[in-house]
């Protein structure tokens, strides 16, 4: 199987982490996305990575390359069959998932020239942001791992948010504002998958 990134997608992250962890054989290919001669959309008709080739398909967006990648590589599995746990996983990475589109929209808008940004767009946003980090920090309260205290998927999508987050929010002040959340990102930071693929300032 072959994956198209970028290097700072936080969405691309997470499958990069989890071809890591599951010891997946993949080649990685780096694509710079703002690139003229950027050839993704040959695979990807939205043009968006992350984008995985396998068996003679594209497969896209991350939700589904993560299941894809997961149940392909077999045990240990890091989404859970069980189907009540599997909403629980899922419904993380919606909400982590969510806080990077909010961050992303942000980054966008900022791109603008100053006289054509929308003010209104920073606000509701930047609350979406908010009420998220507080939602996911209440949630990781008095754990270690999010989901029976075990490393899985779910962990692997909200550290990704996380480090999206703090590479375009350095001003958030984590361990104080949301300590649980602070603890799991050190946590998942020791893994020699998260440490390879931190996002980089300024790309
Ligand atoms: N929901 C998608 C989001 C992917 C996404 O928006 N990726 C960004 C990079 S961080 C992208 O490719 N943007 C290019 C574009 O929107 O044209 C997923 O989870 O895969």
């Amino acid at each position: 199987m072959k994956l198209f990134y970028s290097n700072n997608s936080p969405y691309a992250r997470k499958i990069r982490i989890l071809i890591d962890e599951k010891k997946v054989s993949a080649t990685l290919e780096k694509v710079v996305l703002a690139d003229k001669n950027c050839t993704i959309h040959e695979y990807n008709p939205l043009a968006k990575v992350p984008t995985l080739i396998a068996n003679d398909i594209s497969i896209f967006d991350s939700p589904v390359i993560a299941e894809y990648v997961d149940q392909k590589s077999g045990l240990p599995y890091l989404i859970p069959s069980d189907f009540d746990k599997k909403i629980l996983v899922k419904r993380w990475e919606a909400i982590s998932d969510g806080l990077c589109d909010a961050a992303v929209a942000i980054m966008l808008e900022k791109r603008k020239p100053l006289s054509q940004q929308n003010t209104d767009l920073f606000e509701k946003q930047m609350r979406k942001i908010k009420l998220s980090l507080e939602w996911l920090n209440r949630e990781m309260e008095g754990k270690e791992y999010y989901l029976e205290n075990k490393f899985s998927y779910a962990d692997i999508a909200a550290g990704c948010a996380l480090g999206y987050v703090k590479l375009r929010y350095p001003e958030i002040d984590f361990e104080n504002e949301y300590l649980s959340l602070y603890r799991l990102y050190e946590l998942l930071m020791q893994r020699s998958s998260f440490q390879t693929t931190a996002p980089e300032p300024y790309l």
